[in-house]
Order: structure tokens, then C-alpha cells, then sequence
């Protein structure tokens, strides 16, 4: 598939997928996120892909789903057609890690696709925020959800209440991202991130993404319990035996995958 609206480059087992409508900073229509989707597949299932930037312009990341293609929708159009739901589907399938990347706006849907990504690295001109307050509607693909997990309900009630930006400082402060750089070193930061991901054994960094995961989801004696789970069962591979043996014999691991 021949993208329009993102572009994909894939260089030492990093993927770095750009969304590249800069007309409209990056709004996400049903043509990018078709795209994004279709490629986040791709990403999945390409042997080569070991860990997937996610990233924007240095203006916008995104600043919001596309407001004219929803603007005369009515409630049976949108019901019906379940807008997002299966490409955000789709994103939540990916098992590779994957890293936001974001400069300037994450408004919106792009602070809710950033949050879909395992961590976010911003620049100093990053502004997240919930701004569907203003357009008479609520925030669909996680805004009130995954923000509230992530920085507690004083800040998710506050942002999505009054529309206000989250700067990079705040962001970092309240745990929404996990690193700040300046604009020029953004790339460097997360392609340095990615690349040490994608060092390890693919086996563990999986279990890695499931298990933290988990947290959201089930109640802390549940997750401990998987967590432990995993653990054992991460003594069944090869990669265990060699990076335990590699620490001793003090050397670099060579993980195999296995
Ligand atoms: N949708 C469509 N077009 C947009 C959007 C958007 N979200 N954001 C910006 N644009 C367009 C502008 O219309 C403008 O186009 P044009 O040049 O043709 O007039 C161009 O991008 C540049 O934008 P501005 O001139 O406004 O640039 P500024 O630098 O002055 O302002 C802002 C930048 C502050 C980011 C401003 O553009 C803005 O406020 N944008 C809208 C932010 C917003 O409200 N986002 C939330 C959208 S709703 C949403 O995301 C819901 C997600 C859930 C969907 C779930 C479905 C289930």
C-alpha cells in the first residue's frame, strides 16, 4: 500500500513512521489512520522491525482529529460507523514497542495517539492537550480514560474541563512523557531509545509491554502474580541463559530471539 498521508522508513530495526499531513498539523482523518494502521501491521509483521517511532512535524504531532470531515456528522453516522475504533484497534494490537515521538501540538486525538504508544519522548515545545471540551464534545479515543491513568484525575479533569495546553515541563512533571529535549535532538533521543530496545531480546521486550500493561488493567495482586508468571517462564529461553551468562563471563549479550 502507497501511503499519502504518513511516510515509513525503516533503518537498523527502527521504524520510524512520520504523519505527514501538514496542511492540517497532522489532523488525523480516515485516511491516516487507515494508513497508520496498515503500516503499524506491516511494522508487526516485518521480521526487521524490532521497535516503531511514532513522530509528527516539529509544529504539530497532531493537533486533533480532522474537524471538518467530522463536523456534519450525525449521532447515527457516527455510531454507526464506529469512527477509529478499528484502527485504534489495530494500534492497541501492536506487540513491538512503540515510542512518541512529539514536537509542538498533541492535541486531541494526537495526545490520545501518543498515549497509545508505550512511553513519549517530547521536545520542549510540546503542548498536550484535551481541547474537544471547546468543539462541544468529549474526548473518543482516550483522553478521559488513559490520561486519567496516566496523570491522575486533578490534571485529566482539568484539561478535559477546560481545554487548557499541558507544556513540556508540566507533562514530564505529572508523568505524561517520559523524557523532554530540546527540538533539535528530539529524533536523536528517541532513534538512541529505540535502538537500545531493539538490542535486546525481542522475547522479554514483549513481555516487558504486556506486563506493565497489565498494571492498567487488573488489580495489583493479579498483576504481580503475571508478573511473576512471566518471569518464570522467561527462564524456558535461550536469551536468559545468555544474558545471565553474558553479565558473568562479562561481556555484551548477543540475544538471539529464542
Ligand atoms: N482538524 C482539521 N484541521 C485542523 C485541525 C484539526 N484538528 N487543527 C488544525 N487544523 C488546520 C487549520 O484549520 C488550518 O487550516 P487552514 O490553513 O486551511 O485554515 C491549519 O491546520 C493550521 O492551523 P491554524 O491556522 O489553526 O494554526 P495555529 O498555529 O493558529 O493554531 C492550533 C494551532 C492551536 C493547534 C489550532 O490549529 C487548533 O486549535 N486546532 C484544533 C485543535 C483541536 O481542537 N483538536 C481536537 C480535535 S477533536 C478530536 O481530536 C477528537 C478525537 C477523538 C475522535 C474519536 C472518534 C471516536
Amino acid at each position: 500500500m502507497a501511503y499519502e498521508t504518513i511516510t515509513l522508513d525503516v533503518d537498523n530495526h527502527v521504524a520510524v513512521i512520520t504523519l505527514n499531513r501538514p496542511d492540517a498539523l497532522n489532523a488525523l482523518n480516515d485516511q491516516l489512520m487507515g494508513e497508520l494502521a496498515d503500516c503499524l501491521k506491516g511494522c508487526q509483521d516485518n521480521e526487521k522491525v524490532r521497535c516503531i517511532i511514532i513522530t509528527g512535524s516539529e509544529k504539530a504531532f497532531a493537533a486533533g482529529a480532522d474537524i471538518a470531515m467530522m463536523k456534519d456528522k450525525s449521532f447515527v453516522e457516527a455510531f454507526t460507523e464506529d469512527l477509529f475504533t478499528p484502527e485504534t484497534d489495530q494500534i492497541m494490537r501492536v506487540r513491538k514497542p512503540m515510542i512518541a515521538a512529539v514536537s509542538g501540538y498533541a492535541l486531541g486525538g494526537g495526545c490520545e495517539l501518543a498515549m497509545m504508544c508505550d512511553f513519549i519522548i517530547c521536545t520542549e515545545t510540546a503542548k498536550f492537550g484535551q481541547p474537544e471540551i471547546n468543539l462541544g464534545v468529549v474526548a473518543g479515543i482516550g483522553g478521559t480514560q488513559r490520561l486519567t491513568r496516566l496523570v491522575g484525575k486533578a490534571k485529566a479533569m482539568d484539561m478535559n474541563l477546560t481545554g487548557r495546553f499541558m507544556d513540556a515541563a508540566e507533562a514530564e512533571r505529572a508523568g505524561l512523557v517520559s523524557r523532554v529535549v530540546p527540538v533539535k535532538k528530539l529524533m536523536e533521543e528517541a532513534m538512541g531509545a529505540a535502538q537500545k530496545i531493539a538490542e535486546k531480546s525481542m522475547v522479554s521486550v514483549m513481555v516487558v509491554k504486556e506486563a506493565v500493561n497489565r498494571a492498567y488493567e487488573v488489580p495489583l495482586r493479579e498483576g504481580l502474580l503475571f508478573e511473576r508468571r512471566v518471569f518464570h517462564s522467561l527462564f524456558a529461553t535461550e536469551d536468559q541463559k545468555e544474558g545471565m551468562s553474558a553479565f558473568l563471563e562479562k561481556r555484551e549479550a548477543q540475544f538471539r530471539d529464542k
